[in-house]
């Protein structure tokens, strides 16, 4: 099996060969990809010394698999090609999730979705990863009828520049702009770009994937979402009412039984999840749960996970996984 890394110079690549790692997924071939500017520079995996190579240089080795994390205008353009030429790609952008003939995928809710004539499948956006992956024990019990969300989403969502940003701001020292205005000591209420509606790109991806991924379209949702100063992961304000009406403890232990969460809610001693606990693992972290007095059936609660791990990195690694499992990669030399 020929794995590549797409966008391995950037911070989900690097991610990316972590979790790789300290999952010990196999392969017997790994390519590193990046863009021309980093063609040649050297990286290590394992110990092993590899040279980064350019999109075009990938695609002549036909890899089996393929990661991609290296941003829309990308993965448009070449998950095609690598297609064409029988590689599955895992695709981290949001440039193929909406699309009908592509399954947007985290593990533990619809991976079943997967068949072998999936050769393009879409990870969704760190975002909706986290929440969904919260509400779906919940919708399978009460069944969601509306969710209001706002977020506190770390720079590291916006890549390796952003954070260089937000550091040299801090330090006092210029800084080249990713954002329209200071990050430090800020919160923008702007991720990615404004639409037509004055919802914001990030907004609607949490709209749109959400009912996706939940298959149901009728579900109502509406985000807000906030960058902030901070590194480490994700937080999630979440407001979710029900069809039927649930016990908090009952909700509680759904929660505790599902995996990939874990429950952080013991307010008189000051737990709950923070960003700066969740950096570098892969769970989703709940807390602050509550009934919402003001409205039926409603419930509140506080969601964290590492952007770059559960909403990016792990997922697409646990879909490979998946792959693999359920033969649906095939190892290099089938005739395809
Ligand atoms: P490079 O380091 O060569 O620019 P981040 O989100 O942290 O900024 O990382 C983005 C990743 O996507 C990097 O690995 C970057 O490579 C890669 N990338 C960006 N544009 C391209 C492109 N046109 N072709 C291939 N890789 C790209
Ligand atoms: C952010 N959620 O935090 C974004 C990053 O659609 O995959 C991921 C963008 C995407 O800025």
């Amino acid at each position: 099996m020929k794995l590549a890394v797409v966008g391995a110079t950037g911070l989900v690549g690097n991610e990316m060969l972590k979790v790789l790692e300290e999952r010990n997924f196999q392969f017997d071939e790994l390519l590193l990809v990046a863009s021309e500017r980093s063609a040649g520079k050297k990286m290590s995996f394992k110990g092993e010394e590899y040279t980064v190579i350019t999109l075009a240089q990938a695609l002549e080795q036909k890899p089996d698999l393929a990661i991609f994390s290296a941003g829309g205008s990308t993965s448009l353009e070449w998950a095609p090609k690598f297609e064409e030429a029988g590689t599955i790609v895992i695709d981290n952008s949001s440039a193929w999730r909406m699309n009908e003939r592509i399954k947007l995928i985290v593990p533990e809710i619809n991976a079943k979705e997967l068949k072998i004539d999936h050769r393009i499948i879409a990870n969704p956006n760190c975002s909706t990863i986290q929440m969904v992956l919260a509400l779906a024990p919940l919708h399978k019990k009460y069944k969601i009828k509306r969710i209001v969300v706002s977020t506190y989403q770390s720079v590291t969502g916006t890549g390796k520049a952003a954070v260089d940003q937000m550091t040299a701001e801090r330090k006092g020292e210029k800084a080249a702009m990713v954002y329209p205005h200071q990050i430090d000591m800020n919160a923008l209420p702007h991720i990615d770009v404004f639409q037509e509606n004055d919802y914001t790109k990030e907004e609607m991806k949490m709209v749109n994937e959400t009912r996706k991924i939940f298959s149901d379209p009728s579900i109502g949702v509406s985000a807000t979402c906030v960058r902030l100063p901070v590194v480490g992961g994700h937080s999630e304000s979440v407001n979710v009412t029900f069809e039927k009406d649930f016990e908090i403890n009952e909700v509680k232990s759904l929660l505790s039984n599902t995996d990939g969460v874990v429950v952080q809610d013991d307010p008189k001693n000051n737990l709950y999840p923070m960003p700066i606990n969740a950096h570098g693992k892969d769970d989703v972290f709940v807390g602050r749960i509550r009934r919402d007095d003001s409205a039926p059936n409603t419930l509140n609660m506080w969601i964290v996970a590492d952007n770059l791990r559960k909403g990016a990195a792990t997922n697409a690694v646990q879909i490979a996984e998946y792959m693999v499992k359920h033969s649906l990669v095939h190892p290099h030399g089938f005739d395809r």
